[in-house]
């Protein structure tokens, strides 16, 4: 594979998603530079040709140096899962703003966005969701996601860096139970979505689904995936016979997109 990019960033390189996409993108670029907090990035190993960058979202000077030169970004830093809204406030609202900015100050082309289908959480598990629904978040982490998506939307239509918004589903080795048997991703598949959403032709601003080939997806996938080029290699259904009778506890958990999702919150933040 030839290089696509000079320079490539890629944000939340040592939490889980992170460390497994780090060594699928390194053929794609001249220079792929891996970003994450000071101490889990100090943990993580990574690929010898790769440079590993500390750097805080939240911290907007920082951003700023970290984005000089890049070309393209994987953005897959900040929160990922339902929580307090504090947190969440600094790493994918602040840190997500830092990150647009400095993309814009630095020139920077593309980014691919790890957004969630917790954007859309609220729908019946029995409807299928088109990218261009309404948005129905879940919970403080989806609402993250839909500003990340609104960022991405106004940099774009403003400032003309292309995004892609990966509504990714649930990214684990195998899928565990039931609902994910409509949400799994594979690693493989992940990857070549990622691969995809960074080197289509003219994305633009996109929302894709990211699945596998499930054949119980509550999404409509069709149009996004054939414009990306994406194709799916692995399908949940291989696994329906040791998972399906892993359910939920019913209710909302059982009855709606986002899951377990539903069954955390609320808060009660400190003032
Ligand atoms: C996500 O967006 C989360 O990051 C992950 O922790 C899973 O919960 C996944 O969605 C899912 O919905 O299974």
């Amino acid at each position: 594979m030839t290089a696509a990019f000079e320079h490539l960033l890629l944000t939340g390189a040592a939490g889980t998603l992170g460390r497994q996409l780090a060594p699928g993108l390194v053929p794609l670029a001249r220079r792929l530079w891996v970003s994450d907090l000071p101490v889990p990035l100090g943990r993580t190993q990574f690929p010898a040709n790769v440079q590993a960058v500390p750097c805080d979202l939240a911290d907007t000077a920082a951003v700023l140096r970290l984005l000089q030169g890049v070309d393209a970004v994987v953005h897959m830093g900040g929160v990922a899962v339902e929580g307090p809204w504090q947190p969440i406030l600094q790493a994918n609202i602040c840190g997500l703003h830092n990150l647009y900015e400095s993309a814009r100050r630095n020139g920077v082309k593309r980014v691919v966005f790890a957004s969630s289908n917790h954007v859309t959480g609220c729908y019946p598990q029995a409807q299928s969701v088109h990218p261009q629904d309404p948005p129905r978040p879940d919970g403080n982490y989806g609402l993250s996601k839909l500003f990340g998506e609104g960022i991405a939307r106004l940099y774009w239509d403003r400032w003309g860096i292309e995004t892609v918004c990966l509504r990714i589903g649930t990214a684990e080795p195998v899928p565990a139970n039931r609902r994910a048997l409509a949400t799994w991703i594979s690693p493989r598949d992940l990857l070549q979505l990622v691969r995809c959403a960074l080197t289509a032709p003219d994305v633009g601003f996109l929302v894709a689904y990211g699945i596998s080939a499930n054949a119980r997806r509550f999404y409509d996938t069709v149009a996004a995936w054939r414009q990306l080029g994406y194709l799916p290699q692995d399908g949940a259904e291989a696994y329906a016979e040791q998972v399906e009778h892993v359910l939920l506890p019913e209710g909302p958990q059982r009855m709606q997109q986002g899951g377990s999702f539903l069954g955390i919150g609320p808060f009660d933040d400190p003032a």
